[in-house]
């Protein structure tokens, strides 16, 4: 939230505040069902998720797509992560065009992998010196980041997009890309090479399917490929059939083929005229994340992230899966009595983030009436205090601590102070009565007009 930022800096701009606070994603969603969880990410727009499953918590990858845009606009990329599948930590962009001195534009979709303890992203980018779209690589030390540039130039380069990294079981690595083609290489040992130059996989309809009326392009395949393996099958899901786009799929019995078409995995649903898949186990179950427009002022240049669990059936066949607005349900519980931070939220009414001076992200933008709804909090035999760690350059506010809804049962209020500038921080406690069991937190901002104070985490006492 570039725009934000600076907003942020020109405290006395106050026409400009209330001009950019208009063109914030999440300003100003309207009432949603009690128990939406989709999409999972509502301070701003994402797009093309790739979920990583890491240490027992989800990583997911996404795009950025910019507020207002009217093209695939998109100059960074973002993390988000999980350990119930309902409640989303945002650890921002570790990632952007600038990580790639070669890039010009377009920070589309990409995956991240794990390697022997280090994190490499693959994204298309256009390079600046061809204009052509290319794959880079980028590396990290840990899922969150930050990222370099693993190479200093693209890993591979023909004018197509949408890399999909695979790593088989005897540990050969495979990097998967194209539209409108389907390309692959087998990727070294040290994830940043490759053998055996590049190879086309034969888009055929016994393969990828018929595309009714297809003429250029003959089978359903069109982009996004995201390719794993379960059992011993392996499994292509691919975005198909622009535009708008559904989800399908293709299995074979090696990395390398032969493919052949298995069906339709998401019908053409949610107002976003592509889509783009990622498959993950997690916890015994599985999940299908996607992308569509359903956040106020979406539509398919400004896309949501979301997620749905299914099962496979007995054949290993994946069944039709449908977008909703509820989401999977919670795995597990969070905990309240350890530090969770602001930004781990499971639907934010208002609020935006952005870096914090501590570390890691705060919430921000915090208008009287926000709040943020965080799943499943398991307050056991009840709550004593609640300690928010908070900041502001005005006058702060209140945080009503709310249960099952923003309007809920409060069970206690904490009033924020200034503190003299927005990454200065303090803590604000207050007493708690009435939270028992596992309920659904919500933390309800009120104040005077303009901006109230940043949260940068939180915690109850038993
Ligand atoms: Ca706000
Ligand atoms: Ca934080």
């Amino acid at each position: 939230m570039q725009t934000s930022h600076r907003r942020r800096t020109a405290v006395l701009a106050v026409a400009f505040a209330f001009a950019a606070a208009a063109l914030s994603p999440a300003a100003e969603p309207s009432p949603s069902p009690a128990q939406a969880d989709n999409p999972i990410i509502q301070t701003i727009y994402t797009a093309d998720p790739a979920p990583l499953v890491h240490n027992g918590r989800v990583y997911l990858y996404t795009g950025h797509d910019e507020d207002g845009s009217t093209w695939f606009t998109m100059r960074e990329w973002r993390v988000w992560s999980s350990e119930d599948m309902v409640n989303w930590t945002d650890h921002g962009s570790p990632l952007n065009i600038d990580t790639f001195s070669w890039a010009r534009q377009d920070a589309w979709a990409g995956q991240a992998v794990e390697r022997n303890g280090k994190f490499y992203w693959y994204v298309p980018v256009v390079n600046d010196a061809t204009g052509r779209m290319a794959i880079g690589v980028a590396v990290a030390d840990n899922p969150t980041g930050p990222f370099r540039d693993a190479l200093g130039r693209p890993l591979v380069e023909n004018g197509e997009i949408d890399p999909s990294v695979f790593i088989d079981t005897d540990g050969q690595a495979y990097l998967y890309w194209g539209n409108p083609n389907l390309w692959y290489v087998k990727l070294n040992a040290d994830m940043t090479s490759y053998s055996g130059g590049v190879n086309r996989i034969p888009l055929t309809t016994q393969g990828f399917g018929v595309r009714p009326g297809g003429t250029d392009r003959p089978t359903l395949y069109e982009e996004g490929p995201w390719v794993y393996k379960r059992g011993s099958l392996y499994y292509m899901v691919f975005a198909a059939q622009c535009c708008s786009e559904h989800i399908a799929y293709s299995t074979a019995p090696g990395p390398t083929g032969p493919w052949t078409y298995r069906g339709t995995v998401m019908p053409t649903q949610g107002s976003s005229f592509t889509n783009h898949p990622g498959v993950i186990d997690y916890k015994g179950s599985s999940y299908f994340f996607y992308h569509n427009g359903a956040l106020p002022g979406g539509g398919g240049f400004t896309r949501s992230v979301a997620v749905e669990r299914f099962t496979y059936n007995a054949d290993g066949t994946i069944p039709i899966i449908n977008m909703t607005t509820a989401g999977p349900p919670q795995v597990g519980t969070l905990n309240p009595f350890t530090r969770q931070e602001a930004e781990t939220i499971a639907w934010a009414n208002g609020v935006e983030t952005e870096r914090s001076s501590e570390g890691g992200m705060n919430v921000g933008w915090i208008e009287n009436g926000d709040w943020i709804k965080v799943e499943g909090a398991a307050f056991g035999s009840g709550a004593r205090t609640f300690t928010a760690r908070v900041a502001s350059a005005t006058a702060g506010g209140r945080i009503e601590v709310r249960l099952d809804g923003p309007n809920g049962p409060l069970v206690g209020t904490c009033t924020v102070p200034g503190t003299g500038g927005w990454q200065v921080w303090t803590n604000v406690s207050c007493p708690v009565s009435g939270a028992t069991g596992t309920r659904d937190l919500h933390l309800k901002f009120t104040g005077g007009g303009g901006y109230l104070f940043n949260v940068n985490s939180w915690q109850f006492t038993a």
